[in-house]
């Protein structure tokens, strides 16, 4: 079976298309990889993710689905080393009805994939840390079916993941030996699409990505999404762990009346953001340029290009994607004779409440003064 590359797409007949979207496995779809006339356009002073950083590497991105061994890795206490055959998962707290299931038990489950995008919220905090982040296919047993199944009782507000993970930390001057743990309030882990996940991508997820069983939470930066859980706990009031409460919050601050206020919030729903990935260059000498774009699950409303400081131009989306909220959305331009020469390419992403992806001195940037959520605009310069 050949592949059509998207162009072909675009200029075929309405039943070409047809066929091509019935033949096309959805896993494949992605920007076209680089014609052979094509050549890569590199990016000026290089910006690019390190290769020896297991990270998403966007000028060779080219699968909309990313392969699982660039699938970035995050940990704050270290990779533990989970004994499978004796892993058990706890239910409890205020549930009617505690509960300890094996992996079996919880495999046996009714199964749900759901296809989203990981970000961590330090993602694009500094030119070389802009590659943790992946969009993948996550099967597993939805939370709130689990949850239901073990009885909320009335005074349940909040739902608790403790990590297998460990480390002392010292609160208010005492230390203690802490298991990484971040909650979510009742009504967000009763959400549709949070899973309980053992699989990414139709194989067995990575010991570093969380094996046995991770959470996934679309829409969220990859801090709700626990890994190595082995205890779940239903608590009557707010949780405030170190990464609910110290570590992963933003510090904002908002001029009123003339005074700063200063706002500290929780990081927890992805920002609306995007980013020129990738330059070509064709035989006829025009510039095709390729980015993605991705929110919170608020559909996005537009995407635009600046070049050299001139007038946002709307790119075309993917669209064989757009229906799928929680997924990053591909993006493409084409310029025709660019002029020889240096050049700076920046995106922009709107979403359909309004939010516009914001400049560095933008008051929402140049007023956070907390390095997480750093959704700016990321300028690229490129010289043909
Ligand atoms: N148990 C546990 N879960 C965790 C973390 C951790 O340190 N321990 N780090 C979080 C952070 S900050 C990120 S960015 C994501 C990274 O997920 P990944 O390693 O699968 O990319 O895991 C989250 N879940
Ligand atoms: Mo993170």
């Amino acid at each position: 079976m050949t592949l059509l590359s998207r162009r072909s797409l675009l200029k075929g007949s309405v039943a070409t298309v047809a066929l091509a979207m019935t033949q096309r496995p959805l896993s494949v779809f992605g920007f076209d990889a680089p014609e052979p006339d094509e050549e890569l356009v590199g990016f000026l002073p290089d910006q690019m993710i390190p290769k020896d950083r297991t990270m998403l590497r966007w000028d060779e991105l080219t699968l909309w689905i990313t392969p699982n061994d660039q699938i970035f890795k995050v940990a704050h206490y270290g990779y533990p080393e989970v004994n499978v055959a004796d892993w058990k998962l706890e239910v409890g707290g205020w549930v009617k009805h505690p509960l300890t299931l094996t992996l079996d038990e919880l495999k046996n489950r009714r199964h749900k994939t759901v296809t989203a995008t990981l970000e961590c919220s330090g993602n694009g905090s500094n030119p070389g840390f802009m590659g943790a982040i992946a969009n993948a296919r996550w099967t597993g047993t939805s939370l709130r079916s689990l949850l239901k199944h073990a009885g909320l009782h009335d005074r349940a507000r909040e739902v608790v993941f403790f990590g297998v993970d460990q480390k002392t930390e010292n609160v208010r001057s005492q230390d203690f030996e802490m298991h990484f743990s971040r909650s979510l309030a009742l009504e967000e882990a009763m959400a549709d699409d949070v899973i309980l996940c053992w699989e990414v991508n139709g194989e067995p997820l990575s010991p570093r990505n969380g094996a046995p069983v991770r959470l996934v939470v679309p829409g969220w930066f990859s801090i709700a999404w626990t890994k190595w859980i082995t205890r779940i706990e239903v608590l009557d009031r707010r949780f405030m762990s170190k990464y609910m409460g110290r570590e992963y919050v933003t510090i904002r601050g908002e001029e009123v009346d003339g005074k700063m206020l200063w706002k500290e919030t929780q990081v927890g729903l992805i920002d609306t953001k995007s980013i020129v990935a990738r330059v070509t260059r064709r035989k006829d000498g025009a510039l095709r340029i390729t980015g993605a774009a991705w929110t919170d699950g608020t559909p996005l409303d537009r995407v635009e290009l600046q070049i050299d400081d001139g007038d946002w131009q709307q790119v075309e989306l993917d669209r064989h994607h757009r229906h799928d909220k929680h997924s990053w959305t591909f993006w493409s331009f084409v310029w025709e004779n660019p002029p020889a020469g240096e050049h700076k390419l920046v995106s922009r992403a709107t979403d359909k409440d309004g939010r516009v992806q914001p400049t560095l001195t933008d008051p929402e940037i140049k007023n956070k003064r907390t390095y997480w959520e750093a959704n700016q605009q990321f300028p690229r310069k490129i010289r043909i």
